[in-house]
């Protein structure tokens, strides 16, 4: 017959999750008296997978940072949610016939239900779906405030688009002159251009998605296609980006990514005059110091001025490169790795400071969508432009020289490319000088001169946010027959995804809502007839702001109040996956950005503390992967060793930041400890508080360890160190294991502590320890002592001449007098010194005597 004091943690975790259900645990209101915390998780995809090992890990780091907060007396928000739209859902109705919110319906609810099997103490009251209606009517509006607002340069920020001043000469125009006026101004715009196209997803991509010239999902090749697509305004905002990050508490890396990736370059606008044209050449550098090196210029194959210029004799192999450049995406034109092509126009521009008559190129290097399309070539100092006049036998002119002698001789010889910085040489007046001062002063001699000015570049753009697919939100666009593009009104929120028969992408990309006839078309109140849009949002767009749902969920007149948002807000802990750098992070503080400058936030950062959990990889090493067969399925290691040891063993892996391969072993050893903790309490025979454990006060050892533990496992829990943690606490059990008689209050103690990482046998435990109240969500954090933490005694050397004679005990705070009084005091030392004179004795704290005869 079975034991009444096993530990079942199938029974026990059952009981506590139905018990915080049922009251309502964690559920999170306003309290204005109390200081708040809010704790986000990344939400996850419903996948029809369920979770995988990956989920938990961020998942019970947060939970675990949330039960801490909540017993050190904050009000702790901590949601769960979905971000169901997406690509895999469609496909699987393109397959099946099934719609997609079927599909997405089932996934949810299993996802739900396994991660409610972890224990995790989030509000489920606050539970958001990004393809609810009631959610997208929101992310609807969000979008319908990009459309109506502007970005104000002098003011860095947007204003309604009424707000907007139109300039005279452009009323005068007349009413379509106005409309492209606003419509070019708006933060959400359309724009016809080379776009990724994508056709094994049969949908374009943002440039974010696109990695090494294939999708990020799936790997597909992806070719350039122009297209007519929304985009919105993320470029007005790159410094308002940038300057955000300062106040964040981040990792390095992830700041780094993102500024790269906004991309800010300083340098200057230079403006070379065409020999026997009208027309100047303006060019983007960031070394206008180099100027009297640029040897010849080059045009992006698209730049406006190729055909003017090019003259009779290279006409016919001008087009011809052109024609080929326009097939390669920007990704393959920039591959440093690929060998420079080109062709001369025919056409040559003069130097400003030195008169030079140069001459102009096109080449693919160049890209017509940064800068100015344009370029200065210094073939001495430009790795791009070296190669390319090495190939087609242009000049290079040494004009800055690098201080280290070895460096100087080799790019004199034309070995190597010198791109650092050193002294101007072949540069006239400017001779002898270093590179940050001779950029100041040729800009201020081109500035002079009217020929340039300080510039600044980013290689952001702007983000393509339309997608030919079903299972997105639809834009609250119409197209009227004049052209006119026409918002809904906020009242027709939300634009309901039709019905449709067949959810197919087609080949050549029109998007699959032309299937829902009855739904396209719509006369407006002013009987012209319109179009509704047929694109849908990215996947993107639904996470831009779930974060600000969950403060008001069921708000059906707002997004989220004022004053939710102005208690609750900023999210002070982040934690999610590194793979979000970019995209979501950078997308999300764009879209609170905007909600701050119309005055619908307090506050302009979203996340305070952003914390990045590594990867957890197979047995072997790999990342977990079907075909590997390598995968770890959660549902299996909490049916057989609980949620408990699952939660603490990927807490124990290592630290969190890093990626770390699943060992059974380790879990089972976890799980041991679980066992071993239950033994220490429960009674095997009775399944009571067991017998050992008593009223008895601790010893002094006892005591000391307490306070140590929890001095430790708090500091830990603070700095995101929860394997340490863990480790201290398997300490602490160990030595309670070992007391014939346990003190009570030290195993209460114990139990508190394991509580955020490990809760159900921890709320079990604390019942049979006949603990007060009936959950220990809100109990209060044990208090440690300093004092009581010390160690009363540590070993130290007494060495005589700097041998070492003895070793003896001593309070590790001690102070000099003391030391030497123990020292001599030890039976071998005094032998050691007898008969001599002492002439001194070093004291070193805590560590060792030296006595010198
Ligand atoms: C002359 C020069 C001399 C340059 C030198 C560099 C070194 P970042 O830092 O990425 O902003 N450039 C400008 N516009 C370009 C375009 N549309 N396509 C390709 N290359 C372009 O790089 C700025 C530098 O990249 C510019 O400075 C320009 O080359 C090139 F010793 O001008 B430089």
């Amino acid at each position: 017959m079975e034991k009444p004091g096993r530990y079942n943690f199938n029974q026990i975790e059952k009981k506590w999750q139905e018990f915080w259900d049922k009251n309502k645990t964690f559920k999170a209101e306003m309290q204005p008296e109390k200081p708040k915390y809010y704790v986000l998780d990344m939400f996850p995809y419903p996948s029809g997978q369920g979770l995988h090992v990956g989920h938990p890990e961020g998942y019970t780091a947060s939970d675990i940072f949330s039960r801490y907060k909540r017993m050190n007396g904050f009000n702790v928000l901590h949601p769960m949610g979905w971000d169901a739209f997406g690509l895999p859902a469609e496909q699987y109705a393109v397959q099946t016939g099934t719609h997609p919110s079927e599909t997405t319906k089932a996934n949810v609810d299993n996802m739900r239900r396994q991660i409610k099997g972890l224990g995790f103490s989030y509000d489920w009251d606050r539970e958001v779906n990004t393809t609810d209606p009631n959610y997208y009517k929101w992310t609807q509006w969000i979008f319908l405030k990009f459309f109506n607002s502007f970005f104000d340069r002098e003011q860095q920020k947007a204003r309604p688009i009424e707000e907007l001043e139109i300039p005279d000469s452009v009323k005068q125009a007349g009413k379509d002159a106005v409309r492209e006026y606003v419509d070019s101004r708006r933060l959400a715009y359309e724009h016809e251009a080379p776009v990724n196209w994508c056709p094994e997803l049969g949908t374009v991509l943002a440039n974010e998605e696109v990695v090494n010239g294939v999708s990020e999902r799936g790997g597909h090749p992806v070719i350039r296609k122009p297209m007519r697509q929304w985009m919105l305004r993320i470029t007005e905002y790159a410094d308002r980006l940038l300057q955000g990050l300062d106040g964040v508490d981040w990792s390095y890396s992830i700041k780094k990514l993102q500024q790269d990736w906004i991309g800010k370059s300083i340098g200057a606008e230079v403006d070379f005059r065409l020999d026997g044209f009208d027309d100047v050449i303006s060019v983007f550098t960031t070394r206008p110091d180099t100027l009297f090196g640029a040897t010849y210029m080059v045009l992006a194959p698209e730049h406006p001025l190729v055909d003017k210029i090019t003259s009779e004799e290279h006409k016919e192999s001008v087009a011809e490169y052109k024609q080929q450049a326009a097939m390669k995406s920007d990704l393959d034109r920039t591959d440093l790795a690929k060998e420079k092509t080109g062709q001369f126009t025919g056409a040559y521009a003069v130097n400003p400071v030195n008169g030079e008559r140069i001459p102009v190129w096109i080449s693919d290097y160049v890209l017509l969508s940064y800068g100015t399309g344009a370029i200065m070539a210094v073939p001495a100092h430009d790795s791009r432009d070296f190669e390319f006049a090495k190939q087609f036998g242009i000049d290079i002119i040494q004009v800055v020289k690098p201080e280290d002698p070895e460096l100087a001789a080799k790019a004199q010889a034309e070995e190597i490319c010198f791109d650092g910085e050193g002294i101007a040489v072949n540069s006239a007046q400017f001779n002898g000088k270093k590179t940050p001062e001779v950029k100041e002063e040729i800009i201020s001699w081109l500035e002079e001169q009217g020929l340039g000015k300080k510039a600044v570049n980013y290689k952001l753009r702007d983000w393509l946010f339309s997608r030919q697919r079903y299972w997105g939100e639809p834009f609250p666009i119409l197209h009227a027959e004049d052209g006119e593009r026409i918002a809904l009104d906020e009242s027709e929120l939300p634009l309901m995804l039709p019905e449709v028969e067949d959810y197919k992408p087609t080949q050549n990309g029109a998007p699959p809502l032309g299937n829902a006839k009855d739904w396209i078309e719509v006369v407006l109140p002013d009987g012209r007839k319109a179009r509704r849009e047929l694109n849908t949002m990215p996947q993107w767009a639904g996470s831009c702001w779930y974060y600000l749902r969950y403060l008001d969920p069921q708000n059906s007149e707002e997004p989220f109040s004022r004053e939710k948002q102005k208690y609750w807000l900023p999210v002070d802990l982040y934690i999610g996956g590194a793979e979000h750098a970019v995209l979501h992070l950078l997308y999300s503080r764009f879209w609170h950005n905007l909600l701050y400058d119309l005055g619908y936030l307090d506050y302009p950062e979203p996340f305070q503390k952003l914390v990045n959990q590594g990867m957890i990889l197979g047995e072997d090493g790999q990342k977990m992967s079907k075909s590997r067969g390598n995968v770890i399925n959660p549902d299996m290691v909490i049916s057989q060793y609980g949620a408990d040891s699952m939660r603490l063993y990927e807490m124990f892996m290592g630290p969190l930041e890093a990626t770390k391969p699943w060992s059974m072993s380790g879990l089972e050893g976890v799980h041991r400890f679980l066992q071993k903790f239950w033994r220490v309490v429960v009674s095997e025979n009775t399944g009571k508080l067991s017998e050992t454990v008593s009223d008895v006060p601790p010893d002094e050892q006892t005591e000391r360890l307490m306070h140590q533990t929890i001095r430790k496992v708090s500091s830990d829990i603070d700095s995101f160190a929860f394997n340490t943690a863990i480790s201290q606490m398997m300490i602490f059990v160990n030595h309670l294991a070992k007391l014939k008689f346990k003190p009570l209050s030290a195993v209460k103690n114990a139990v508190i502590l394991l509580y955020p990482f490990a809760p159900h046998i921890a709320e079990e435990l604390w019942q049979i320890c006949g603990g007060e109240g009936d959950t220990l969500a809100y109990h209060s954090w044990p208090e440690y002592s300093e004092e009581l933490a010390k160690e009363k005694e540590v070993e130290i050397a007494v060495q005589v001449k700097g041998k070492i004679k003895d070793r003896i005990m001593i309070n590790p705070e001690a102070g000099e007098d003391q030391m030497r009084e123990a020292a001599l005091s030890s039976e071998k030392v005094s032998k050691a010194v007898e008969g001599k004179q002492i002439r001194k004795v070093i004291a070193v704290k805590g560590r060792l005597v030296n006595i010198i005869t």
